[in-house]
C-alpha cells in the first residue's frame, strides 16, 4: 500500500469503507475515514486493502482490476449493482446478484440470441454467456458440462437455473415441469417466498448432432420436517394451499378438504400466500402438467396425488389423548374418528390397522427366554404423535420422488452422446436447532467446495505449469479431513450413526457420545458445552457436537424422532390403494427386514444421500464445469439495496475471496496468442500480421515497451499480472495520434 492513497478498512455494515492510513502500530493500523475526517479507528492489518485508484470505476471481469483482493471485489460488485449490472466474472467464475425487480430487457429471446456463439468476455457477463460457454464446449470438446449453481436461501439459484436452461435450445417440456416441481418441493420461507426444499440435477441430453434428446432430474434431500412443523411465518409445501383452495367443488367434497386453518400441518404457520401477485387458486386451476400439455392427455395422475396430499393432511388431524390406563398407553380422541375414516379411506389403508399401529409399535422379545415372541409395546402420547408425523413424512416424501419420476417419464430418451447439467442446491446454512438436514445439506456443500477448489485452484496451478511458467505453488485450505469426518469408513459420523441404529435399543444419546469418543481430538469436531466456536444452545455432550465447517462452525443435535415404525410401513406397503402401493415399492420393508420387525425400520437416510452424493461428483469429475455464485443483496428481499457486510460474507463463503488471492499471486488475466491476434490485427502495419500469432503477440509486447514482470508468455497464451490486461487494451485503444506514435515504434523495431 502507498503513502497518502486511500485504502479499503472494515465497515460494520457496507463491509469496507475508504480511509487513509495514519499510523502503523505492531498488528493494527490506524485508520481515518474518508468519510468522517478527524475521526480515527484501528484495523487489523489483514483486513486493510489497497483501493484501485478509480473507485468508481467498474470492470466486467474483476480479474482486470489492479488489486484483487476482497474489498476491490466488493466495491466491483456494488458500483455494477447499482447499474444494474448485476452480473460479473471473476476469470470463468460468475457472480450473480439477485436484483429482486426484472431488469428490463435483461433476460429474453433476444438476449439470449445476442450471446450465442460469442466466447465468454466478449460482451457483458450474463448467465446466458456461461450457458452458451457451456453448448459450445460440450459441441468443441465432444464432452458433458455442468454449470453449478450456488448460494444461500434467496440468493437467486432457481432462477439463474431457470435462465440457463431457457438459453438452451431445449424441448419447452423440460421448462414446464418447474411448476410441477416447485408445487410440491417449494414453500414460502422467511428468507424466500418461493424458497426450493430440495436439491437438483438437472441433465439436457443431446445427441451426436448436438440436438435435444431429452431429460433427466436427480433430486436431493427433500426437507421433510417442514411437512409436519413450520416456523412461523413460514408455509408447508404450496401443493397444500393450493389444493385447499383451488380443487373443485367436486374434488374438495371427494377429498374432505377445508380452508388451511382447518389442518394441524399447515394452521401453525402462516396460511396465505400473501407474496405472490396470483393466489393459490389461480396457480391450482391453471395447474398443467407436462405431459397433459404435451400430448394432451387427460390429467389423471394429478389427482392421484392430490389424493395422497389430502390423506397427509387428515393423517395431521389425528389427535391422542392417554388412556389413562396402568398400561400407560394411548388412545385416539373421540373427535378424531372421522379424521381416521378419511384418512385411511385416502390412503387404501384398513382404519383399524392404522389405529393400532399409531398407537403401538411391534417388538421383538428377547427376554425370560420366549426368544423371537412379536409383543405389541403401548405407545406414550407424544410417542403416537411422532410416529404419526413420521409417516406423514415417509408418505410425502415418497409422493415427491413420484413427481419427479413422473417428470422424468415426461421426456424419456433411449441413447445420449452428452449432457447439460446444472446443479441447484442449497448453500451452506445454519439456524438455531440444526438437524440431521442441516447436516447433509452442510456435508453436500463440503463436497462441493472441494470439488470447486479442486477445479478451479487445483486446474489453475496445473493449467500453469503445463504452460511452464514456474511460479509459486499457492495454498488452500483443503477440506478433506472434514469430508473424512462425516463419509469415512467405521468412524465417521454417518457409520457411527448406522452403528447405532444396529444396536437393539438405539438411542440419540449414545450416538452423540460415540462420535465424541471416536474423534476427541478432532480439529474439525468439537463438543458443544466447551467450545467458543458457534452461539448454540446449552447442549450437553450426548446432545450434540459441533462441527467445524468451510464457511464456519455449526452445532447440531442429534435428537431425531423420524424412524418410521415397521408396523406403519408395512401398513402402507400393502395399501388397498394401487397407487400408494406402488410409492412404497422398493422400500426397505423387504423380507429380510421384516424378520427384523421388533426394530425401528432402518432406512439410512444418511448413508444414501452419501452414496447419491458420490455418484453426483463422479458425474461432475466426468464433466467440464462452470460456477456461477449467486448472491443475496439484502435480507428485506426488496430491490435497490446493497448491504455490504452480508454480500461480503457470502463471498468468503462461496470461495470467491480465495480464489482472488490466488489469483492476485499469480496471473489472472490471460489470452490466446491467436486471440489477441484477432483483436489488434486491424490496428498494426501488414509487416507485423504476416507473423504467427505468437510471433505477432512477442513483437507488439517488446515494441511497446511493457514490462516483463507484468506477463509471461505460455505455449498457447499470454498471461499477465493482475490489473495489466486491462492496461494494455487501454494502450492498444488508446487515441489514433497516440496508437500512430506507438505503430512507428513497431515499424522500427521490426526493421
Ligand atoms: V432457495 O435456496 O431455493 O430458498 P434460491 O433458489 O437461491 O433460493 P430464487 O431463485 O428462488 O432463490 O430467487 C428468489 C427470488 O428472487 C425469486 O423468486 C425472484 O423473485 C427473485 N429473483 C432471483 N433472481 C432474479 C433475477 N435474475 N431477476 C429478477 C430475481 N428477480
Ligand atoms: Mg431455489
Amino acid at each position: 500500500m502507498e503513502d497518502g492513497k486511500p485504502v479499503w478498512a472494515p465497515h460494520p455494515t457496507d463491509g469496507f469503507q475508504l480511509g487513509m492510513i495514519v499510523d502503523i502500530g505492531a498488528d493494527a493500523l490506524t485508520i481515518e475515514p474518508l468519510s468522517q475526517r478527524g475521526k480515527t479507528f484501528l484495523a487489523p492489518m489483514s483486513q486493510v486493502f489497497p483501493a484501485e485508484d478509480d473507485v468508481n470505476k467498474h470492470v466486467d471481469d474483476n480479474c482486470s482490476l489492479m488489486y484483487l483482493n476482497e474489498a476491490t471485489l466488493l466495491n466491483n460488485v456494488r458500483v455494477r449493482y447499482n447499474k444494474d449490472h448485476i452480473y460479473t466474472y471473476v476469470a470463468n467464475i460468475l457472480i450473480a446478484v439477485n436484483p429482486y425487480y426484472d431488469i428490463p430487457k435483461l433476460y429474453g429471446p433476444e438476449a439470449i440470441k445476442s450471446y450465442q456463439g460469442k466466447s465468454l468476455g466478449t460482451l457483458p457477463p450474463h448467465v446466458y454467456a456461461i450457458a452458451d460457454k457451456a453448448y459450445r464446449d460440450m459441441k468443441v470438446l465432444k464432452m458433458s458440462q455442468s454449470i453449478i449453481v450456488s448460494g444461500e436461501s434467496g440468493a437467486g439459484k432457481t432462477e439463474n437455473t431457470k435462465f440457463v436452461l431457457s438459453g438452451q435450445d431445449i424441448d419447452e417440456r423440460i421448462v414446464e415441469a418447474n411448476p410441477l416441481l416447485e408445487a410440491f418441493g417449494n414453500a414460502k420461507t422467511v428468507r424466500n417466498n418461493n424458497s426450493s426444499r430440495f436439491g437438483k440435477f438437472v441433465e439436457i441430453h443431446f445427441n451426436d448432432k448436438n440436438a435435444v434428446v431429452g431429460g433427466f432430474v436427480s433430486h436431493y434431500l427433500l426437507e421433510k420436517s417442514r411437512i409436519c412443523m413450520q416456523s412461523n411465518d413460514e408455509r408447508n409445501y404450496h401443493i397444500f394451499y393450493r389444493l385447499c383452495a383451488g380443487a373443485s367443488e367436486d374434488i374438495k367434497k371427494k377429498l374432505h378438504l377445508d380452508s388451511p386453518d382447518s389442518f394441524r400441518y399447515l394452521n401453525r404457520g402462516c396460511t396465505r400466500y400473501f407474496a405472490s401477485k396470483d393466489s393459490d387458486k389461480q396457480i391450482m386451476q391453471n395447474r398443467k402438467s407436462p405431459e397433459v400439455t404435451s400430448r394432451s392427455v387427460p390429467d389423471v395422475r394429478g389427482h392421484e396425488e392430490d389424493r395422497v396430499v389430502a390423506g397427509v393432511l387428515h393423517l395431521g388431524n389425528i389427535d391422542f389423548e392417554e388412556t389413562g390406563s396402568s398400561s400407560g398407553g394411548c388412545v385416539l380422541k373421540n373427535q378424531s374418528g372421522q379424521t381416521l375414516e378419511y384418512c385411511a379411506d385416502l390412503l387404501g389403508l384398513d382404519q383399524d390397522d392404522l389405529r393400532v399401529s399409531l398407537t403401538t409399535r411391534v417388538m421383538l422379545t428377547t427376554a425370560g427366554g420366549a426368544k423371537g415372541t412379536v409383543i405389541k409395546v403401548p405407545l406414550k402420547v407424544e410417542q403416537a404423535n411422532n410416529a404419526r408425523d413420521a409417516l406423514a413424512k415417509a408418505v410425502y416424501s415418497r409422493l415427491f420422488d413420484h413427481v419427479v419420476k413422473r417428470v422424468n417419464q415426461c421426456f424419456p430418451f433411449e441413447t445420449s452422446s452428452n449432457f447439460i447439467g446444472v446443479l441447484d442446491i442449497a448453500g451452506f446454512e445454519y439456524f438455531e436447532h440444526n438437524s440431521f438436514e442441516q447436516f447433509c445439506i452442510n456435508y453436500c456443500n463440503e463436497k462441493l467446495q472441494q470439488f470447486f477448489n479442486e477445479r478451479i485452484l487445483k486446474e489453475e496451478q496445473e493449467l500453469y505449469q503445463r504452460e511452464g511458467l514456474g511460479v509459486n505453488e499457492v495454498h488452500y485450505v483443503d477440506n478433506q479431513d472434514c469430508i473424512d469426518l462425516v463419509e469415512a469408513k467405521l468412524v465417521g459420523v454417518l457409520d457411527i450413526l448406522d452403528e447405532e441404529n444396529r444396536l437393539p435399543q438405539p438411542s440419540d444419546q449414545h450416538f452423540a457420545l460415540a462420535v465424541h469418543s471416536k474423534h476427541k481430538d478432532h480439529f474439525r469436531l468439537t463438543v458443544p458445552r466447551k467450545s467458543k466456536l458457534t452461539i448454540h444452545r446449552n447442549l450437553r455432550d450426548d446432545e450434540g457436537f459441533i462441527i467445524r465447517h468451510f464457511a464456519g462452525a455449526v452445532c447440531y443435535e442429534t435428537k431425531n424422532n423420524d424412524a418410521l415404525h415397521m408396523s406403519l410401513e408395512s401398513l402402507v406397503c400393502e395399501s388397498k390403494d394401487k397407487f400408494v402401493r406402488e410409492l412404497f415399492e422398493n422400500s426397505n420393508t423387504t423380507k429380510d427386514s421384516k424378520q427384523k420387525a421388533g426394530k425401528l425400520s432402518f432406512i439410512s437416510v444418511g448413508n444414501k444421500f452419501k452414496t447419491q452424493l458420490n455418484l453426483l461428483l463422479e458425474k461432475l469429475r466426468s464433466t467440464g464445469s462452470s460456477f456461477i455464485r449467486c448472491v443475496k443483496p439484502n435480507l428485506k428481499m426488496v430491490s435497490h439495496q446493497f448491504e455490504g457486510a452480508l454480500i461480503l460474507s457470502q463471498l468468503q463463503c462461496s470461495g470467491m475471496v480465495s480464489v482472488l488471492d490466488l489469483m492476485q499471486g499469480g496471473f489472472p488475466s490471460r489470452a490466446p496468442f491467436h486471440e489477441l491476434y484477432n483483436m489488434y490485427k486491424q490496428y498494426m502495419p501488414d509487416k507485423l500480421t504476416r507473423l504467427n500469432p505468437r510471433l505477432f503477440c512477442k513483437a507488439l509486447f517488446k515494441a511497446l515497451g511493457l514490462n516483463d514482470n507484468d506477463f509471461k508468455f505460455g505455449l498457447t497464451r499470454v498471461f499477465f499480472r493482475p490489473g495489466k490486461f486491462a492496461e494494455f487494451d487501454q494502450i492498444m485503444k488508446s487515441d489514433p495520434d497516440h496508437l500512430a506514435e506507438l505503430l512507428k515504434k513497431v515499424n522500427k523495431w521490426l526493421v
